[in-house]
């Protein structure tokens, strides 16, 4: 342990965005907060992911930290969309900058959190020691607990095993390897092109083609730079008010496909795509609540798929058939193309899937494909894996497993009723993966930081989520993404990527909406949560 003393005023856990502001906020308000992270540094996301071309899709000036005006004018990002190493660079350039490491424990494990109703406080049992402290924040990422399906003969291939997601510190060199990839969601988008300029031969093992739109990456263009810094704060705030908390007003989003030409659509789709990146999937009201609109623009990127690679057997397995953005879009740089490369083979394992590990590779739809290094890039156990992976145990010793047994329940992705004063920064029910996560994790860490700050104004020490205000609340992220074409394919945001989780819908769509609720449950003295 770091200190002697183990005994905190709030312990959290997990030191990416959520856990490096939640510590710094803490401390600033004078509360002794201490932070356990699995990792042997800070990053979280950024710190695991180091697959070859992992980088985000959401712009680098909206993707990072708005709490200090004096580091987001300072911070200089390079690329359109930061890469991995550079975000870890900031991440590690803000946790010097303000101190934050002297709190950390690293290379900590966190394996139970006990709420002690005697004390009101949390006993935290971790692989080195315990603590204990009167709050708990699970800062612990909703996709940080990488799903490896337990394939038939996993541990007999011979061969290189990696995941994306806990991707060697020191690199891999694929050259004159033969690869096979399992998955074709946005971390296997991002690594395919570059996997495939190294490997002797690259076999893509393709369950479900999903969209991708061109990222059109590069250097950020100076003037960008200097006319958002120009107006940073203004900037942040117009985002606050966008449905996913970034983005470009188009002409037409407030107006339906339908009610626009066809040449002014064609057009407006052209133009998006040329931009690139996720505002495709904004351009008109009612392409996410619409299937004949949604066709509209679907069929746009499969035409795209289509003219992009030559051979129309290997394109049109590529051509997704559900609908755009029900599954997260992807975001490339040369994803199709990499297709028409002869050492790329698409392997169609839709119907009988990747059969199991040999040997010397691995069988998908009944052939034997000789290998000598497969990637999972199988996603993740997305926004309940990470804390299920913990035995937390509220009140009356009961287990938030259980309780979670048929899908999670929390109010307002924040708390979860029976579980006084454990806070989660993007539990299920939050805007989180529906959203630009960076203002979404600050509004969050600032909400429970209030709430705390709150409770030592009024003299009280407990705060926990009452059970009907959770209720209305789970009833209403399911009603709202019932309204849309969301949960229409098996996506992880509702749980369908892992066998047997329960399948609800996870994430609440509008971060607008919810940001307006909080204030609403804060200007009514907490509607919804129980102060004692
Ligand atoms: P994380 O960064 O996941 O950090 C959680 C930390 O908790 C980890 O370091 C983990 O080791 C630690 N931890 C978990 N359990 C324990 C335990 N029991 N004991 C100790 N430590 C524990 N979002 C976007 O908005 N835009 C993007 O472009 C984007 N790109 C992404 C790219 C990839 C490859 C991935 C996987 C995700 C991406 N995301 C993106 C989502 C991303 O996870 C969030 O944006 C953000 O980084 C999450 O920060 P966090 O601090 O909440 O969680
Ligand atoms: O994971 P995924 P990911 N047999 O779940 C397949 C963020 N992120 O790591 O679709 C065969 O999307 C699975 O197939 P199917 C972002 O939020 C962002 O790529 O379930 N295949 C799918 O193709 C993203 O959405 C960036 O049929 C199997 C793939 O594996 C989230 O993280 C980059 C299988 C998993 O795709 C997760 O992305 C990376 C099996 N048994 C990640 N099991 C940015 O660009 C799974 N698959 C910012």
């Amino acid at each position: 342990m770091s200190e002697k003393t183990t005994d905190f005023d709030m312990i959290i856990v997990g030191a990416g965005f959520a856990g490096l502001y939640m510590l710094h906020k803490m401390r600033g308000l004078g509360y002794k907060a201490h932070v356990v992270e699995k990792g042997t540094d800070v990053g979280g996301t950024w710190y695991w992911n180091r697959y070859p071309g992992a980088r985000c899709d959401i712009e680098s000036l909206d993707y990072s930290y708005q709490f200090d005006e004096d580091l987001q004018q300072e911070w200089e990002w390079s690329e359109r969309y930061a890469t991995q190493p550079e975000i870890l660079k900031y991440l590690r350039h803000v946790a010097d900058r303000f101190d934050l490491r002297k709190d950390i424990d690293f290379e900590t494990t966190v394996k139970a959190a006990h709420f002690d109703e005697g004390s009101g406080k949390w006993n935290i049992k971790t692989d080195k020691g315990d603590f204990t402290a009167r709050y708990c924040v699970m800062a612990t990422g909703c996709l940080s607990s990488p799903n490896i399906p337990d394939f038939k003969g996993q541990d007999s291939f011979k061969g290189d095993v990696y995941h994306t997601g806990y991707w060697p510190h020191e690199g891999v060199d694929f050259t004159g390897k033969r690869v096979g990839i399992i998955g074709t969601g946005s971390s296997a988008i991002q690594s395919i092109p570059l996997i495939a300029e190294q490997a002797a031969h690259l076999y893509v093992f393709q369950r479900t083609p999903n969209f991708s739109v061109p990222a059109h990456n590069g250097q950020i263009d100076a003037a960008r730079i200097a006319n958002v810094k120009s107006h940073y704060k203004e900037y942040r705030a117009q985002n606050k008010t966008r449905l996913a908390g970034f983005g470009e007003d188009g002409k037409y989003q407030e107006m339906s496909i339908f009610d626009v030409p066809a040449e002014e659509v064609q057009a407006e789709l052209d133009r998006r795509w040329a931009v690139g990146g996720l505002q495709f999937g904004g351009g008109f009201a009612d392409t996410l609540f619409d299937k004949k609109a949604n066709d509209i623009a679907a069929e746009y990127v499969r035409g795209k798929i289509r003219e992009t690679v030559k051979d129309p057997k290997t394109a049109e397995l590529l051509c997704p058939d559900s609908v755009l953005g029900c599954k997260r879009m992807c975001v490339d740089t040369n994803y199709y193309d990499t297709y028409n490369r002869d050492n790329v083979t698409l392997v169609d394992v839709s119907g009988s899937g990747v059969q199991e590990l040999t040997e010397k590779g691995l069988i998908a739809a009944g052939d034997e494909y000789e290998l000598d290094a497969v990637v999972f890039a199988t996603g993740f156990d997305a926004m309940t894996g990470s804390l299920n992976r913990i035995d937390i145990q509220g009140i009356g010793g009961a287990k938030l497993k259980d309780k979670w047994s048929e899908g999670p329940k929390a109010y307002l992705g924040l708390m979860i009723a029976g579980f006084p004063n454990l806070f989660t920064v993007t539990g299920p029910g939050s805007p989180s993966v529906l959203t630009n996560m960076v203002p979404t994790i600050e509004q969050h860490v600032e909400f429970i930081a209030d709430a705390i700050e709150h409770l030592k104004k009024a003299q009280k020490t407990t705060i926990d989520a009452d059970p009907e205000a959770q209720d209305a609340w789970v009833a209403q992220v399911r009603g709202i993404a019932d309204m849309t074409l969301l949960p229409t394919c098996n996506s992880w945001y509702q749980g369908a990527n892992i066998p047997g989780k329960p399948r609800v819908f996870m994430p609440y769509l509008g971060f607008p909406s919810y940001i307006e609720k909080c204030e609403e449950v804060v200007a009514k003295d907490y509607e919804g949560f129980k102060v004692g």
